[in-house]
């Protein structure tokens, strides 16, 4: 395979760890810090993992490595969506695995957590590593969506375990799969299989964190990705002076993504999902308030603009989300093919009309054809409308028309609106990890080794202190029983770790709401650039706005 000249020197690129993992493996020792109890529910939990709910946080520190020289044999899986760094997170764990002892092994089970289920792995050497370290992307196991969480699932993977020997199973994941990761280390544990299970904190939505997790992995090089374009965008805008960019970024449905953009490139309009759903905000006032830009723009001659929209943002208007639940409702069952069996489109309104309740039909009369299209065309396995294959940012930049439209029949509005759109997602997922994600990543995959070596099941990989220096870091491990409550999920009670959502107390979103009135009138731009990996510190070692507002 030819290597293109950044991937060849991000090979010899060696990524930093916290200081206190940086004196050598017989240099490692743990302090045990206090009892832990989950953020709520704590009886519930309490008795659903009775083998590990309440252990202790720990932290390493630079000391004598007191744990047991056992041989490990270690299975890694990668679960659910990219996120830049993926492959040094193994890189880490394979370095200090081997490092501990040569012996020691290193499975990785292919195409995320069916891997483990299949038995379809690779035993991982050190050529094979050496030509994924520092890169994006997650092809050096795959990944893949299937869910470990059934009874029947787990006694397959003590099956497979048993057969190679596997001390550990380290999974790589979001909110959902390190759920799983705790259950399976209680099912683990409670058939004393002497397997353990350690997480670490994967996603680029950044809605994995909590007052021990800073920031998920991924979030950094892909937040900085996307400003990188959005700035480019800005820039063009502002130099043509002729559209307005209507910019949609994943997040699926935390707005933590669209917010960094956002703090990163100073657009005239953010739409934070969060804010939305907390102000009842109807499609209406979303138009509106951008119409109020565009409108007050043009007042200075500027027909141009940028606007960022999450992915999710649709399920958080009310009136939205109730037309969904309708929708879903009235497809149920046996209606699905009454429905699909209509030849036109004018049979299928009038099926819509006496289906839906009068304020759901207002809401739909209201949208652009083509969604109301794609809200009756694409179902997800279980019959629910799949919101993230909506072009929000093309209904929410029709629905500004009509309001300009309407503003220049009254003689309120006089300029030009040509909006343009863009999706930005996969483009950011296996981009190069920034060299903060490609420290963030190393260490946790080193710190996850350690936690295996010291006999710890069922907690998280942990590196906090993330704001400042990779030298002042801290490596720990936290209960994953610790972050969880229990939620409703399809009609029954399950223990699950909190989702993080855009707090709107927070420092990110507090900036961003004293920014906004003067960015959505002015032309504020502010032009990231691409990701630097050679260079000062004070541009490749930067980490994202909103961890820096988190935790000044
Ligand atoms: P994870 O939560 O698994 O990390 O995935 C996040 C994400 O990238 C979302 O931002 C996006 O909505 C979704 O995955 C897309 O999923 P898919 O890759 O299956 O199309």
């Amino acid at each position: 395979m030819k290597l293109s000249p950044l991937q060849e020197a991000r090979y010899e690129y060696k990524p930093k760890l916290p200081g206190m993992l940086r004196n050598g493996i017989s240099e490692i020792c743990v302090k045990t810090g206090e009892k832990t109890k989950s953020v709520a529910d704590q009886e519930k939990i309490a008795a659903l993992f009775p083998n590990t709910y309440g252990k202790c946080e720990i932290t390493f520190e630079k000391g004598k490595n007191t744990s047991d020289n056992k041989k490990q044999v270690v299975g890694v899986i990668l679960s659910g969506g990219q996120a830049p760094g993926g492959h040094n997170v193994i890189c880490g764990l394979y370095d200090a695995l081997k490092a501990t002892n040569k012996d020691n092994v290193l499975l990785g089970f292919k195409g995320g957590p069916s891997g483990l289920i299949e038995d379809d792995y690779i035993e991982m050497t050190d050529q094979y590593i050496d030509s994924y370290r520092n890169t994006g992307g997650f092809d050096i196991i795959g990944s893949g969506r299937t869910k470990l969480e059934t009874e029947e699932q787990f006694e397959i993977v003590t099956e497979v375990a048993k057969k190679h020997g596997l001390t550990a199973i380290v999974i790589i994941g979001g909110d959902d799969s390190n759920t799983n990761a705790a259950v399976l280390a209680e099912y683990m544990a409670a058939h004393n299989t002497g397997v353990q299970v350690i997480g670490c904190p994967k996603t680029i939505d950044g809605d994995l964190k909590n007052e021990d997790i800073e920031a998920s992995f991924g979030f950094d090089t892909a937040t900085k990705t996307y400003s990188e374009v959005i700035g480019n965008i800005e820039r063009d805008a502002n130099s043509a002076k002729k559209y307005w960019h209507f910019i949609k970024v994943m997040g699926r449905s935390a707005s933590h993504v669209a917010l960094e953009c956002a703090l990163e490139t100073q657009p005239n309009i953010c739409l934070i999902g969060e804010e939305v759903a907390a102000k009842k905000m109807s499609l209406e006032d979303i138009a509106n308030q951008i119409a109020d830009s565009v409108e007050a723009r043009a007042n200075n001659g500027d027909n141009f603009g940028v606007a960022i929209i999450p992915e999710g943002i649709i399920e958080f208007v009310p009136e939205f989300s109730k037309l969904i639940a309708e929708i879903n409702e009235l497809l149920a069952g046996e209606s699905a093919e009454e429905f699909n069996n209509l030849v036109d489109w004018a049979s299928k309104e009038h099926f819509i009309e006496r289906g839906l309740s009068d304020k759901s039909m207002k809401v739909f009369a209201l949208l652009p054809e083509f969604v109301q299209k794609q809200l009756f065309l694409e179902r997800d396995p279980h019959g629910n409308v799949q919101v993230s294959l909506i072009e929000s940012e093309k209904l929410i930049s029709s629905l500004v028309a009509d309001t300009l439209d309407v503003r220049k029949a009254k003689g309120k509005y006089k300029g030009k609106f040509s909006p343009l759109h863009h999706f930005f997602g996969y483009e950011g997922r296996c981009a190069f990890p920034s060299n903060f994600d490609a420290d963030y990543c190393y260490s946790l995959g080193y710190n996850a080794f350690m936690l295996i070596q010291y006999g710890y099941t069922g907690y998280l990989s942990k590196v906090s202190n993330l704001a400042k220096p990779a030298e002042e870091w801290i490596a720990g491990g936290m209960p994953i029983t610790k972050m969880m409550n229990i939620e409703r999920r399809n009609g029954e009670d399950k223990p699950v770790i909190r989702k993080a959502l855009v707090d709107l107390d927070g420092a990110p979103f507090r900036y961003f709401a004293q920014k906004r009135d003067t960015w959505a009138v002015e032309t504020a731009y502010t032009y990231p650039g691409a990701i630097q990996y050679y260079g000062p510190s004070s541009v490749c070692d930067i980490t994202t706005r909103t961890l820096a507002l988190e935790h000044k």
